[in-house]
This record gives structure tokens, sequence and C-alpha cells, in this order.
């Protein structure tokens, strides 16, 4: 195509998602290769008018505990994957959870998402392994006016119940990929259909469910529109996507970084596809200074806020910016005002789920997704 033509296209191209059309697989991957600046500007634009034209100028905050960071699964990409033995690990008690729990809610957080490995202390206990998760559930929607979400990895469909009965309204469980090889490499052992069905039984239950991807970990461009396909047919409430950040003593070491670009222009084809969905911008992979950009691109959620001083990791960047207290409220508040942007009312964050839980009630039955 000629250059004049590009540009029409285009222009063509980002106009749909503003009338309420959809965009098909060749026009995601055209946006996905974007490389002129002015270009992606464009796009950027347009995923910021269709982030106004429904959610107008609020952003909400999303609180993060890291409450284990014991885990069975060799992820290759992780920091925590068990065969780390140089990554620290804890265990949080549930009153150090609650107590930071009510610290962030005390600052403002709509979500609090309480996030473990899978700690060999749970999965593989014998008896009623998971009673105590739902303890701390139950203690922590007790504790404080949040809405909470749960993202302990692969949970069987009675566990998901419970937990939702305690009191949680979201289940995160990012699939990373959706092809299957590439998974494979990702999470060794474990079984890609099983962790994408975990997703389709939260959301049959009731629960509001996040899909993620990572980038930068050898997918290709249309490996990135199919799994777009599929979080599509999984409904999912929540999308994102991170860079993948390369962690010391792991086989991904010294694989390369990310494009810096890339997670920027997924997450504005993701508000393109997806306009009325949640789109995070976490700190939690280049800390604050890398959130305007993120917001730019169309991100609507702030995620991975964490209080200072209590021993709490990040995932992709263990400790960056959270003891400096870059990763707080008041910080990203000054963020957002640059932006243009602030933080919605926590009535507004509540009607939005409310909403959502009656929209996906008796969704994801007898679907194939992928
Ligand atoms: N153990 C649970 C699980 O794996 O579902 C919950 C942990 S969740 C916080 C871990 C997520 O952080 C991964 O699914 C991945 O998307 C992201 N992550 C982990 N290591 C990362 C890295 N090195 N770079 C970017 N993202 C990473
Ligand atoms: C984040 N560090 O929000 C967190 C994490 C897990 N549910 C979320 C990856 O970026
Ligand atoms: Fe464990 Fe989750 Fe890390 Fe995989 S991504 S090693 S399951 S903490």
């Amino acid at each position: 195509m000629k250059p004049q033509d590009t540009a029409l296209s285009l222009d063509t191209i980002l106009s749909k998602p503003c009338r309420g059309q959809s965009l098909t697989a060749g026009q995601i991957s055209f946006l996905l290769e974007l490389s002129h600046p002015e270009q992606r500007a464009k796009l950027f634009r347009t995923a910021r008018n269709l982030r106004h034209q429904y959610f107008g100028n609020e952003i909400f905050l999303y609180g993060f505990l890291y409450v284990s960071t014991y885990c069975r699964n060799d992820c290759t990409f992780c920091f925590f994957r068990r065969s780390n033995s140089t990554s620290p690990r804890y265990r949080k008690s549930i009153q150090q959870i609650v107590s930071a729990a009510v610290r962030l809610a005390d600052a403002g957080v709509h979500l609090i998402d309480l996030t473990l490995g899978e700690d060999p202390a749970l999965f593989d206990s014998p008896g009623d392994k998971f009673a105590h998760l739902v303890e701390l559930v139950t203690a922590v929607s007790k504790a404080t006016e949040s809405v909470l979400m749960v993202s302990p990895g692969v949970m069987a469909d009675h566990v998901l119940a419970q937990l939702g009965q305690a009191g949680t309204t979201w289940y995160a469980c990012y699939q990373e990929t959706h092809q299957r090889r590439l998974f494979d490499r990702l999470r060794p052992g474990q079984n890609f259909d099983t962790r994408l069905e975990a997703k389709v039984t939260a959301h049959r239950l009731g629960l509001l469910i996040e899909e993620g991807l990572l980038c930068g970990v050898g997918e290709t461009t249309s490996d990135i529109v199919e799994s777009m396909e599929v979080m599509r047919r999984l409904d999912a409430d929540q999308i994102r996507v991170m860079n993948f950040v390369p962690q010391p003593q792991t086989p991904m070491a010294g694989h390369a970084p990310a494009d810096p670009h890339k997670e920027m222009l997924i997450i504005a084809v993701m508000r393109l596809v997806f306009p009325d969905r949640l789109i995070p911008a976490s700190l939690d992979v280049d800390g604050l200074s890398g959130l305007k950009s993120r917001l730019d691109a169309g991100a609507n959620v702030v995620t991975s806020i964490v209080p200072p001083g209590r021993g709490l990791a990040g995932v992709a960047r263990p400790d960056l910016d959270i003891d400096n207290g870059r990763r707080t409220t008041a910080a990203v508040q000054a963020v957002l005002k640059d932006c243009d942007l602030q933080p919605a009312g926590t009535a507004a964050y509540r009607a939005w789920t409310t909403r959502r839980r009656n929209m996906i009630s008796g969704n994801g039955l007898g679907r194939k997704i992928a």
C-alpha cells in the first residue's frame, strides 16, 4: 500500500469501533504492526476517545497484595518459579494481609487483588486444602468495603464457588498465550485446557474474570490476534497485557526483553476491540514512570498499587517503586492529574462490577473457547 492509502485505510479502520462496528482479524493485525510514530499516535488518540466514550475521565485503582511467594510450579518466565532458590519467599498471615488491605482501602483503591503462587502449603496439603484461602477472603471482605479479586492459580470448581461465597467478585488467571506450544514452553507441566476452563467455570459461577497476555515471549502478531478472539469468546471482563521482564536465575534470563512499545500498542488495540472492558496499566513493568504511556494508550485501571514498608513483593518487578512509595494512590493521582484523568468514586466501581455480573449470568455454558 502507498503511504497515502495506508493513511486512508487507517482512518477507516479507526473509525469503526467508534461507530460500534467490530474489527476483522486482518484489521487487528494491521493495527498491531503499525510502526510510524504518527500512525501510532492516531491509534492511541482513538483508544483514549473510546475510553472517554465508555468511562469518561474516570480511572479505577487496583491494589495488589502478594500473599505467598511460594510456588510449586516452574513457569520459565517467573522469578518465583519453584526452581529459583534465589527468589525471596514469604507467606503473610491473615492479620498481616487484612491490615495491608485496610490500608489500601483507606487510601482509596477500588479493588484489592489477593495473589498467590501455587503454594504447596495449600495445593499439596491433605484435607480441606483451601480452607485457609477461603478464610483469608472472608476476613478481608469483612474488614474492607473494597471489591475483591483472587489470583491463586488454577482452582477446582468447588473452590471457586467457595471463594465466591466468601466474598470475591473477581477471579484472575492469565493464560499468557493461547498457543498451546508456546504455553507449554512458558508453563511447563501445566494443562492449557484446565487453566482456560477454570475461567469459564468462574464466569458460570457468577464471578468476573481477568484474562492476560505476556508480550515478548516468542508470540507472533497472528498469535495476538487469535488471543483477542479467545478473549472475546471468554467474554473476559478485564483483559491485560504485560511486557515480559527477564528474571535472573530463570531459564528466560537471557531472553531479549520485550519491545517497550509493544505493550502500549496491544493495550490500544485491546481498547478498540473491547471498548467497554477494563484494561489495566500495570505499575509492575516499568513502575510509576511507565504509567502515563499506558494511560495514553487507553488503559482505564491502574494496577499493582502496593503499600510500602510491609515486605510485600511485586511480580515482574519484585521491588521496583514499592518502598519508595511510588506505587501508592497518592503517587498515581499525580500522574492521573497530568493526563486530565481522575480516580472514579467507589460507588462507580461497584456499579460497574454489579452491572457486569448481571450481564454475564448464564454465559459460558457449553461453549468451545479454544
Ligand atoms: N501464581 C498465580 C498464577 O500464575 O496464575 C498468580 C500469580 S500472577 C501474579 C503471575 C502473573 O504475573 C503471570 O500470569 C504473568 O502474567 C505475570 N508475570 C510473572 N512474571 C512475569 C515477568 N517476568 N514479566 C512480566 N509478567 C510476569
Ligand atoms: C499487577 N503485579 O497487577 C500484579 C499482578 C496478578 N493478578 C496481578 C501481575 O500488575
Ligand atoms: Fe508460580 Fe504463578 Fe510464578 Fe507460575 S507465574 S511460577 S504459577 S507464581
